[in-house]
């Protein structure tokens, strides 16, 4: 698992460079956004049950038939396991916000995932939905904290939103 500077660490190492305009520029901005990113993190902590509450009853009710009978999170097993992963998107999410590298979710949570789902039915369409609506609460969130770059909130929760999507061949 690697961070923004480590990750660009080892790929000037393997071909034995000093670091060089490009790896500056991406330096600066990785340490320019930190203190944002650091906000951002501790907001996501300390709110992450109502985060997933609340994005949990927005899906629901932009996809109602997911809570019907016949629907992937209808029983409370199901519905449970539901909001379990948002907050598992959520949580590593925070993590990859931090690191500022998808790392995290390549190694922890994206990983046979699809198959997984493909596996046992759970949509992912309103999933990525789901994701989504995680990841615009934040923005709304941060900018009501006046953090005002906050564009790169949708880094991970998009990369994770692509990876899911992804048509397998
Ligand atoms: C940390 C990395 C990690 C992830 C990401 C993860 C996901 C994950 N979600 C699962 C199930 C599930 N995931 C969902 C999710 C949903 N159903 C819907 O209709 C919605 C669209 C969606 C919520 C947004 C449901 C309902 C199940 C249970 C499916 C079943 O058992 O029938 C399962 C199968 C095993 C289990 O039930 O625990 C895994 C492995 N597990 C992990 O360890």
């Amino acid at each position: 698992m690697r961070d923004a500077v480590t990750k660009l660490i080892k790929n000037y190492d393997i071909s034995g460079r000093y670091l060089d305009r490009n790896a500056i520029d991406s330096l600066q901005d990785y340490f320019t956004s930190g203190k944002a990113r650091v906000a951002i993190a501790t907001m996501i902590s300390g709110n992450a049950a109502t985060i997933v509450r609340d994005a949990g009853l927005k899906l629901f009710e932009e996809v109602p038939e997911l809570l019907s009978p016949g629907g992937n999170a209808y029983t409370t097993r199901r519905y449970s396991a539901c909001l379990r992963d948002m907050d598992y998107y959520l949580r590593y999410a925070s993590y990859a916000l931090v690191a500022g590298s998808m790392d995290v979710l390549d190694e922890r949570v994206l990983q046979g995932l699809r198959e997984t789902y493909n596996s046992l039915g759970v949509p992912i369409g309103p999933t990525v939905v789901g994701i989504k609506i995680m990841s615009d609460m934040l923005k709304e969130m941060a900018s009501e904290a006046g953090i005002e770059n906050t564009s790169f909130i949708d880094e991970p929760f998009e990369y994770m939103n692509s990876q899911l999507s992804e048509v397998s061949v």
